[in-house]
């Protein structure tokens, strides 16, 4: 058995999206992982179906990157990139451009999620302005959608619980596109439901009040995950962007989920062929393994920022202290390598289809009203429990972990998103596990 670190007091840590008293009461904590598994504290093996929060696409604790890692800590900890620079910044940058759809090759390097959407959002209107469009400050998201925490994401952002304690102080001019969800229509859809693509033109109602020369930006998930797995309707993405082009607006997908293989893609735009302006990354990027996030910018939109600046001048007011962190980039470079070397993309791509099977198998297990996927992420939706919405899909995750799964649920939607190495055997014991579970909860 391993030792088990003796936590007296857990009073200390304010838990982020966590309901903090009901998890201090009953813990669970993981101390260590490799590879497909997560081993708790009280000693058993735990199999990550969620890759930590969407993030560890190459499995846990890959010794090529924990080396690079290691290697580049004690070579050089730290240099800031304000005005000066190191060698691994530009070759990680190089990795991540090689990556993007054709034209979105411009890397800025953030350390989260939600830096990487402030930092698209502020890109789009210094780009605006520096075309001499600086009125066309009106940024778009969409109902249902998760852009992180910072006041340009929850603004932007379509989740009401995230946006209510701070409505008062949210950016002013922003509008929301129709979320596409609908059981009515798109009920147990295998990949791309086929109702929907209409709601896009939504986004010309938008325009026509607004008008779209005061409109800059924009911004969805291609796959919304956070909210439960919603796959874009057939044709959807395709004609946001059309919308978009005709009125001059930027397109920014924020992938920092589908980012890196998760749908058997670099990116969800090469996988339904639509390149936005700006995509924003983090997560998958260096696997997980050192807080790291960037956004990829056309070399139109970089080109037009940085050629409007006076020489000597800086050209985007912006940036980290840790934006290209030296540990953060060289775990970005060994990772990307990694994804290469096992073309873990295609391995995706290529275990999508037996995913898709086993996720789908649970249609007619007990509370389960739809399910969902694309390449390799499933949502499971559950009937809700009368009067206390959520709590059954928190019992199911509470049961699943006890049983030696991990997932990640939010309402009554249970999400899937496993490392990438996951196989054939582990898939059905993932989806196993949930259908035993489902039929013990209340
Ligand atoms: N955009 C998208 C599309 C995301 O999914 C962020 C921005 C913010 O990233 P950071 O690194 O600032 O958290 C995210 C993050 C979940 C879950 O289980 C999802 C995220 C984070 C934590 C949990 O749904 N997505
Ligand atoms: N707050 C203060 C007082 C700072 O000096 C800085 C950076 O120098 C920041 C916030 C921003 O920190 P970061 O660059 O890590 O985002």
């Amino acid at each position: 058995m391993t030792s088990r670190p003796v936590i007296d007091d857990l009073s200390s840590f304010w838990m982020p999206f966590t309901a903090n008293r009901q998890f201090k009461a009953a813990p669970r904590l993981l101390e260590s992982a490799k590879g497909m598994y997560y081993r708790s504290t009280d000693g058993r093996e735990i199999l990550d179906g969620c890759a930590g929060l969407w993030c560890v696409n190459a499995g846990h604790s890959r010794d090529e990157i924990v080396a690079a890692i290691t290697q580049q800590l004690s070579t050089l900890d730290f240099a800031p990139t304000f005005q000066m620079g190191h060698p691994l910044a530009f070759e990680a940058a190089a990795k991540v451009a090689e990556l993007m759809p054709a034209g979105l090759d411009r890397i800025f390097f953030t350390n989260s999620g939600s830096e990487s959407v402030d930092t698209a959002l502020k890109i789009a209107l210094a780009y605006h302005r520096a075309r001499g469009e600086g009125q066309r400050t009106r940024l778009i998201g969409r109902e249902r959608g998760y852009h992180g925490v910072g006041f340009g994401g929850i603004s932007v952002g379509g989740i009401a619980p995230n946006r209510k304690t701070f409505s008062g102080a949210l950016l002013p001019a922003v509008d929301h596109l129709p979320h596409t969800h609908d059981l009515g229509h798109n009920a147990f859809s295998k990949g791309q439901p086929a109702w929907g693509a209409h709601l896009a033109d939504e986004l010309e109602r938008i325009v026509a009040l607004h008008d779209a020369s005061t409109i800059a930006a924009v911004i969805v998930e291609p796959v919304a995950g956070s909210t439960g797995v919603l796959i874009p309707p057939q044709g959807y993405l395709q004609k946001l962007r059309e919308i978009c082009t005709k009125h001059g607006i930027l397109l920014i997908f924020d992938e920092v989920i589908t980012g890196f293989g998760r749908v058997g893609k670099a990116t969800a735009s090469e996988y339904f062929g639509v390149t936005p302006d700006l995509i924003t990354l983090a997560k998958a990027i260096n696997n997980a393994s050192i807080p790291m996030g960037a956004v990829a910018a056309s070399r139109t939109i970089h080109d037009t920022v940085v050629n409007s600046g006076a020489q000597g001048a800086i050209e985007l007011f912006h940036g980290y202290t840790y934006s290209a962190h030296p540990a953060a980039a060289a775990a970005a470079v060994a990772t990307l390598d990694l994804y290469r070397r096992d073309r873990l993309f295609e391995r995706a791509a290529g275990l999508a289809p037996s995913f898709e099977a086993a996720a789908h198998a649970l249609r007619g297990a007990k509370h389960v009203k739809d399910v969902r996927n694309l390449g390799m992420v499933a949502g499971i939706e559950l009937e809700s429990r009368e009067g206390a919405p959520g709590a059954r899909a928190y019992e199911a995750f509470v049961k699943c972990f006890e049983a030696g799964v991990l997932i990640r649920f939010t309402g009554d939607i249970l999400a899937f998103s496993p490392p990438l190495i996951i196989d054939e055997e582990q898939i059905a014991h993932l989806f196993k596990t949930v259908g035993d579970v489902l039929a013990t909860v209340r």
